[in-house]
C-alpha cells in the first residue's frame, strides 16, 4: 500500500495545503482565513485522478474502528463534535466541486454524470443509471470503496474545521481526537439501548448542539437532511415532486417544496420491524455460508442486498432513501451502508474462504450493460486505486483495513493480526459469541461494553427477535417478484390473521409477523428478485402459547394454511398528496396506492410468488456456536401465480 499513500506531512501544514483547494468554501460557524497555495496535493488530485485511499491515504495509516453512532455520541464527545462540524462543512461545499458532498453522493444514482472522468460506455443505460451496483454479487463490495471515499473526504473536512478554530484548549483537544475519527455506523438490527429507539434521536433532530470554543452552539443537524444548493433540475421519472423537494426527505409530508420529513413515521416503522431485521441478520451471519447467496437478492433466500433494501424503505417512507437515484444524498445512507459494510466484514471473518466469483449481473449501471459478467477482478468504477488510472476491484478491497478502518466487533479477536486474513478457527469462536450476543436468541441491548448492566441484559432476552430453534426447524416466507423498476418499491407484509385497518397501522397489528421490501430503481430492466420474512420466531411464540401444537412441519403447514395472510404494497408510483389515505383493498392481496398509474408500464405485482420453506436445524448448544442447517431447503406451501393473500 505504501506507494498509494500521500507523503506524510505534519498535520497543520497539511491542513493549510488542503485549504488551498477549491473545496474550501467557507461556511458560517466554521469559516476561517485560508491561504492559497496551488501546490496542494489535494488540488492536484482533484484536477487529475482522485485515488480513493481512505483515511489511510492521508498520512497516518493507523487502523481505528468505525463506531456505532450512539457510542460515538455518548462516549466520544470530541469526535462526535468534530464529525458533525466536518459533515456540516462537507455539505456546504459547492456542488460544482468534484469533492463536494453533492458530487460524491451523486455517484450512486442521479444526476447520471461521470465522476473523476470515468465515462459511461456509450449505450442507452448510461442515461438512466448511476454507478451503483445492485442486483449483483458485487453489491456489497462496490459500496466499500464508495464509503472509503466518503469517509476520506469527510475526514478532510473535519480536519479543516478543526484547523480553522481559534487556538486554545478546545482546539488542542479536537486535534488530539481527530486521528481516531471514522465514519460511524448505525446498527438497525440490534436491540437499541434502553430508552432509545432503533432510529437514533441524533439522526432525527433538526438541530443539534456542538461545543465550540465560545460555548455550546446550536447548528442545523447535518444528519437530518442534505439541502440542495442549488436544487438540480432533475429529470424525474414522472415524479415531479423531486423537482420540488429542496432537501432530502423521509416520509415527506407533502409533494411540493414545503415537504417536511416525518422522522417519527420512519422511527416507528424501523422500531416495529426491528425484531424481524434482527432475525434476518442473525440467520445471514449464522447460517448463510455461500458468498453468492449472501450477497444478492437475485438468489433465492435472504441476502445482504434484500435486508439492506428493507431498511432503505423503512427510513425512506417513500422519501429519498426509498429511491436508489436519490438515496445517497440522505445523510442516513452513509450510516446505513457503513453498517452493511460492517456486516460484510463480519461475514467475511466468519467465512474467510468465500468470496466473489464469476456471475452475470442482469441490471445495467452507468458503466456496465445488462448481463455484464463480473468477477473478483472486475473494476469497481469510478473508484481509482492509483494515479495511473487503475481501479479498485472486489479482490483488492477484500481486506477492508487497507482503508484505515475496522469495526469494534473485529477488534481483539484471538488472532492478533489485524491486517491479514484471520485464522478461521481462532476467530470464529470469539466472533460467533459476539454475533450471538448482539443478534442471537439471547441478545442483549446495544451498548458499549462499559455501559452493559444486568438490568438491560435481562430486558434483552424478553425482546429478542432471533429464533431459538427449539423445534429444530427453520420456517421462512420466501417472496419472489419480477421487479419492475421505475415503479417504486414493493413491500410485502405477513400476518397471522387478517390485518385490520389501513397500511399505516399494520406493523402494530397484533398478528404482524414481518415485512420485506424491494427497492425501486431505473426503467424497464426487470428480473426475479427474492426476499425472506422469517417465520420461526413467531411460530416459536405460538408454540409456547399453545396456539400451535408442535413445531413439526405438518402442524406448521396446517396452522399457516389457516392463519397466514400477506399483503403487497406498492409505494412511490406517483405521489398521492393525501398520503396513504387512498389505499384500496384488492382481492388479490395487492394494495395499491390510489394514484394515477399511467407512468407505470407493467402490471401491479408482476410474477409475485409466495412460498413457505423449511429446513432442519441443529440448534446451537452454547454461545460459541451457531445453529447449523441440515439437509435441503424444502417447500412447505406455495402460492405461485396465486395472489389472494393466503394459501387456502
Ligand atoms: C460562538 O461563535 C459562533 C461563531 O463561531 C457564533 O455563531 C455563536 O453565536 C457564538 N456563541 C456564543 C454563545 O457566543
Ligand atoms: C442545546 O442546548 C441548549 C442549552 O443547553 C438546550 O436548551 C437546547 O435544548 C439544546 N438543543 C438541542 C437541539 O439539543
Ligand atoms: C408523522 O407520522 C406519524 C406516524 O405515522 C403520524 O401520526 C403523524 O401525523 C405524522 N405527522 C405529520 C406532520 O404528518
Ligand atoms: C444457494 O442458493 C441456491 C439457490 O437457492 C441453492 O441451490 C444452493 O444450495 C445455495 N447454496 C448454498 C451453499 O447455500
Ligand atoms: C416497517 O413497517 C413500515 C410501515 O409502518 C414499512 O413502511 C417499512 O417498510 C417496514 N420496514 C422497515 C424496515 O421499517
Ligand atoms: C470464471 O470464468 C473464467 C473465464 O471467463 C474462468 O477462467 C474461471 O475459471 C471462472 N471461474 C469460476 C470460479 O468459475
Ligand atoms: C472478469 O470480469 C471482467 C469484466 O467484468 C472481464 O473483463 C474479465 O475477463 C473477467 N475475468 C475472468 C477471469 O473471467
Ligand atoms: C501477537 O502477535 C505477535 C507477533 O505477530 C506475537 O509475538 C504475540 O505473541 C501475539 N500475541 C498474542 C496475544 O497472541
Ligand atoms: C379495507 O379493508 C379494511 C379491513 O380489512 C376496511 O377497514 C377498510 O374500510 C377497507 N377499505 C376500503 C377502501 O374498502
Ligand atoms: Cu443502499
Amino acid at each position: 500500500m505504501a506507494n498509494f499513500r500521500l507523503p506524510s506531512i505534519p498535520l497543520l501544514l497539511s491542513i493549510a495545503y488542503f485549504c488551498a483547494s477549491s473545496i474550501c468554501t467557507p461556511i458560517d460557524s466554521v469559516a476561517g482565513p485560508h491561504t492559497v497555495d496551488d501546490t496542494s496535493d489535494l488540488l492536484r488530485r482533484q484536477d487529475g485522478i482522485f485515488s480513493v485511499l481512505g483515511i489511510a491515504g492521508l498520512g497516518d495509516s493507523t487502523i481505528y474502528p468505525r463506531l456505532e453512532i450512539r457510542d460515538l455520541e455518548k462516549n466520544h464527545p470530541d469526535q462526535w463534535n468534530i464529525f458533525l462540524l466536518g459533515l456540516q462543512r462537507f455539505q456546504a461545499i459547492s456542488q460544482d466541486d468534484k469533492l463536494s458532498y453533492f458530487q460524491i453522493a451523486g455517484i450512486h444514482g442521479r444526476p447520471f454524470v461521470p465522476w473523476d472522468g470515468v465515462k459511461g460506455d456509450d449505450y442507452y443505460w448510461s442515461r438512466y443509471s448511476g454507478y451503483c451496483t445492485h442486483d449483483s454479487n458485487i453489491f456489497p463490495t462496490w459500496h466499500r470503496p464508495f464509503l472509503a471515499l466518503f469517509e476520506e473526504v469527510l475526514y478532510l473536512n473535519c480536519r479543516e474545521t478543526v484547523s480553522a478554530l481559534p487556538n486554545g484548549e478546545l482546539k488542542e483537544r479536537y486535534l488530539k481526537a481527530l486521528p481516531s475519527l471514522r465514519l460511524p455506523y448505525w446498527d438497525w438490527a440490534a436491540i437499541p439501548p434502553e430508552e432509545e429507539g432503533t432510529l437514533p434521536a441524533s439522526v432525527q433532530a433538526e438541530f443539534v448542539n456542538v461545543t465550540m470554543p465560545n460555548g455550546t452552539v446550536t447548528i442545523t443537524n447535518p444528519l437530518h437532511s442534505y439541502k440542495f444548493h442549488p436544487l438540480p433540475d432533475w429529470v424525474s421519472e414522472g415524479e415531479e415532486r423531486w423537482k420540488e423537494f429542496p432537501s432530502t426527505v423521509r416520509g415527506p409530508t407533502t409533494a411540493d417544496k414545503n415537504a417536511q420529513s416525518n422522522n417519527t413515521k420512519a422511527a416507528q416503522a424501523l422500531q416495529e420491524n426491528r425484531s424481524s431485521m434482527q432475525a434476518r441478520v442473525y440467520n445471514l451471519l449464522a447460517m448463510q455460508h455461500s458468498y453468492l447467496n449472501m450477497s444478492t437478492k437475485l438468489i433465492p433466500g435472504d441476502s445482504m442486498e434484500s435486508i439492506h433494501g428493507t431498511i432503505h424503505d423503512g427510513i425512506g417512507q417513500d422519501g429519498s432513501m426509498t429511491w436508489l437515484f436519490y438515496s445517497a444524498f440522505d445523510p442516513s445512507f452513509w450510516l446505513h451502508h457503513c453498517n452493511v459494510d460492517r456486516l460484510l466484514a463480519m461475514w467475511q471473518a466468519l467465512n474467510p474462504d468465500e468470496w466473489v466469483e464469476n456471475f452475470t449481473t442482469p441490471s445495467p449501471t452507468f458503466y456496465s450493460p445488462a448481463n455484464f459478467n463480473v468477477n473478483g477482478s472486475t473494476a469497481l468504477k469510478p473508484f481509482h486505486k492509483d494515479d495511473s488510472g487503475n481501479f479498485w476491484t472486489s479482490d483488492s478491497i477484500r481486506d477492508h483495513t487497507i482503508f484505515g478502518y475496522t469495526y469494534p466487533d473485529l477488534l481483539d479477536l484471538p488472532s492478533n493480526s489485524t491486517r491479514s486474513f484471520l485464522n478461521a478457527r481462532g476467530v470464529s469462536t470469539s466472533l460467533i459469541a459476539r454475533v450471538n450476543a448482539l443478534y442471537g436468541p439471547n441478545a442483549s441491548p446495544l451498548q458499549s461494553p462499559e455501559l452493559r448492566d444486568p438490568k438491560l441484559l435481562a430486558r434483552g432476552i424478553a425482546t429478542t427477535g432471533a429464533p431459538h430453534f427449539a423445534g429444530k426447524r427453520q420456517y421462512s416466507l420466501e417472496i419472489t417478484v419480477r421487479e419492475f423498476r421505475d415503479a417504486g418499491s414493493l413491500s410485502v407484509y405477513a400476518f397471522f390473521g387478517s390485518p385490520k385497518g389501513d397500511v399505516e397501522g399494520w406493523v402494530r397489528d397484533k398478528g404482524f409477523v414481518g415485512t420485506a421490501s424491494f427497492l425501486g430503481a431505473s426503467k424497464k430492466a426487470s428480473q426475479r428478485a427474492h426476499s425472506v420474512i422469517p417465520l420461526t420466531p413467531a411460530l416459536e411464540a405460538k408454540a409456547r402459547s399453545g396456539d400451535l401444537a408442535t413445531l413439526g412441519e405438518e402442524d406448521v403447514a396446517e396452522y399457516l394454511r389457516n392463519v397466514l395472510r400477506w399483503r403487497v404494497v406498492q409505494v412511490s408510483c406517483g405521489f398521492s398528496p393525501q398520503g396513504s389515505r387512498g389505499w384500496d383493498n384488492r382481492t388479490d392481496g395487492v394494495q395499491q396506492q390510489n394514484v394515477d398509474l399511467t407512468d407505470c408500464e407493467t402490471e401491479k405485482a408482476p410474477g409475485l410468488e409466495v412460498a413457505v420453506t423449511w429446513q432442519e436445524i441443529e440448534p446451537a448448544l452454547s454461545m460459541d456456536e451457531f445453529p447449523k442447517t441440515a439437509g435441503e431447503v424444502k417447500d412447505l406451501l406455495c402460492a405461485d401465480g396465486n395472489k389472494r393473500g393466503h394459501f387456502k
